[in-house]
Parts: C-alpha cells; structure tokens; sequence
C-alpha cells in the first residue's frame, strides 16, 4: 500500500506530464531499434552518434513549450551534450521530467510468437539508481499480437500481471510508472479486432493493477489507438479511430487514472497526429489524453539531420514543428492546414551527401 503523502507527489508528477497542450518525446530506443532507425540514414550505430542523436532531439530550443517529459533508455539518462551538459539538466532547464525505460525488452511467451517482458528481477535497486540520477518517471512495455489464436488470455493475464508489479515497484521508489500495453499494429487485422485485444488486455491491466493496490492517482496509461492492422490495406478516418479508442477506454478505464498518452505505432507522422486531435474532438473526457510518440515525432527529424551536424538546426525545427501540432492536437486544435504553414523547402535542403 503506497502512503497517502506518496500518492499526492507521485500525482503530482503524473499531472505535470499530462499537463494541457503538452506530450511526451519517447527517446528510449534499445540499441537495436536505434540501429534499425540509423540504417534508414547509413549511420554507424555508435555511442557517440547514439548521445548526438539525443542531443539533436533534447536541446531543441524552446521544445518544453510542447512536451512535459522524455523517456531515455539507460544509456542516455546517464550521457552528456558535447558540451558537457548532462542530458538530465539540459531537460530540467526547459522545465521537462526526464523518465527512463527499465524494462529489459521482450522474451518468447509460448511457441506462437506471443511476448512478455523481462525487467522484474533486480527492479528495485534499478529505480532508486535512476532516481538518484533524476528521473521522475519509468516506462515498461509489453507487446500484445493479434494473429492465429492471438492474443490467448494466458499472455494477455502474464503481460497484466508483470505491469502491474512493475507499477507497485515504481511508485514505492517514489517515481511514476507509465504502464505500456501495445496492441501492435503488425497484421492483416480488422479494426474490431484490435478493439477486441485492446479490452482485453486494459481490462486484464486494471485488474491486476487494482489487485495490487496500485494508486491510480499516480498512474499514467501509455497505449495503442484502436486501429486496423497496418497490412489490412484498409483506411480509417481518425474520427472511427477516436470513437472506437475511446469506446474501449470508457468501458474499461477507471475515472481516477491520471492521464493516458498514445504511443504512435508505426502510423505516420500527420496520421498520428490528426487521430490524437479526434479524440479531443468527441466530447469531454474524465482523463487528460495525449502523445508519448517515439517515430511519430522523431522521423522527419531524424531524415532532415542525417548524422551530419551542419543539419542539426534543421532538424531540430523539423522536430518542434511536430510537437507542436501534436501539442495542439492534444488540445483539439489541430488541422491539417497547418503543415503547410511550415516551410518544408527549408527541410529539404539539408545536405543528404
Ligand atoms: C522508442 O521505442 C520504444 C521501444 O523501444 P525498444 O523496442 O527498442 O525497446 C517504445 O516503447 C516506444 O516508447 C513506444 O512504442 C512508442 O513508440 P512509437 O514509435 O510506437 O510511438
């Protein structure tokens, strides 16, 4: 049981990275997805281009207009600018919550190609290193397939219950958890069926997560839209995508939650986008909803900066104009009118040699 004079700091955090008009950057790649990201560029994934790439994403002037906290993956909570600063305090300086990842990433769960997440052994003293290094926040996520016979309840109640003791872990050390279920967006699969998926495991979620005693007041939800499968070759407007995500969320969602930020998915950049401002537009909500993109705000960033420092203040613009329209989609005031309005021929311009 967390301690009432507990629940109110850790609420009070959880309320800071939900505040209104502002979302999360997911910097929190593992050495492999960054590699994945750099290959798209033909960069070497080293350490230092790494802590550059970081630094090309955490000093963009004036980004805590936008975004209230950053998610880092164990490396880069503890990696510097080239300037010496660590990247910690250069987040504290624009008034955003450094978070980390302490999940150790995914393991087989059966013979299917279902997943859970490893992380739990050790967890403990993990947190209280990264909130000595300043975090203020954690992220664990798990994955959840729609496929022959997937998701099975077994995978949905394992994925569930390691969330949810993971969360406990979080707020007893003083920090938020974010809980990650994805439902992936890998698959042929219908809308309906991810709805069905993504019930299933929230309602699993706040099961074990009521089981636990987790303060809900603490607590911020990271999840999928409820959309179809990326090989579906169907197309929904965002406005399906809002009614169905948020028809899930109000069945099973208990008002006290603190807030719920999407993760993006493999979507595009606008399409993210443009969904985040429909749900905004359906009505008000109990909970404060917004983005915790990692491609959804980094791509066109990241192809704009192309390794190559004399891109950096380029891309660094590329990045706060996505964070700013998904701040105003967070708030229900985007269109999509306003990509025009920035100067992509500037961003094209960029030295690609
Ligand atoms: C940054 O990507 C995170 C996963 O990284 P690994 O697979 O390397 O561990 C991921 O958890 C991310 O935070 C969310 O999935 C959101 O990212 P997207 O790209 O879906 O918005």
């Amino acid at each position: 049981m967390i301690n009432q004079s507990k629940i109110e700091e850790l609420n009070k955090i959880a309320k800071q990275m939900v505040t209104p008009g502002k979302g999360l950057l997911a910097a929190d790649e593992s050495m492999n997805t960054v590699g994945k990201r750099f290959s798209a560029i033909s960069l070497e994934n080293t350490e230092d281009n790494r802590r550059s790439f970081r630094e090309m994403l955490l000093t963009a002037p004036g980004e805590g207009q936008y975004i209230s906290g950053v998610i880092l993956f164990d490396e880069t909570i503890k990696q510097k600018t080239g300037s010496g600063k660590s990247f910690v305090e250069v987040l504290k300086e624009e008034g955003i919550l450094p978070g980390i990842k302490v999940d150790q990433g995914l393991v087989d769960f059966g013979t299917a190609g279902e997943k859970t997440t490893k992380g739990l052994e050790g967890l403990a003293g993990r947190l209280s290193e990264y909130a000595a290094l300043g975090a203020k926040f954690c992220k664990w996520r798990a994955v959840i397939t729609i496929g022959q016979g997937m998701p099975t309840d077994e995978n949905i109640r394992q994925n569930a219950k390691d969330l949810a003791a993971y969360a406990l872990e979080c707020q007893k050390a003083g920090l938020v958890p974010m809980v990650e279920p994805e439902v992936l967006l890998d698959g042929n699969h219908t809308i309906q069926q991810c709805e069905v998926a993504s019930e299933k495991i929230l309602t699993a979620l706040f099961e074990e997560i009521k089981n636990k005693a987790v303060a809900l007041e603490g607590l911020i939800l990271k999840t999928n839209m409820v959309l179809p499968g990326k090989d579906s070759g169907v197309k929904v407007m965002p406005e399906e995508v809002a009614e169905a995500t948020l028809r899930v969320f109000k069945k099973v969602l208990p008002n006290s939650l603190a807030g719920i930020a999407f993760l993006s998915g493999g979507q595009g950049e606008q399409e993210a986008t443009a969904n985040l401002n429909a749900m905004h537009l359906a009505g008000s909500l109990p909970w404060p909803i917004t983005f915790s993109y990692a491609r959804a705000l980094q791509d066109g960033a990241t192809k704009a900066w192309q390794g190559k420092p004399e891109n950096l203040s380029v891309a660094q613009n590329v990045f706060l104009h996505r964070a700013k329209m998904n701040s105003l989609a967070s708030l229900g005031k985007y269109s999509t009118d306003m990509e025009k309005d920035f100067n992509v021929s500037e961003a094209e311009s960029v030295s690609q040699d």
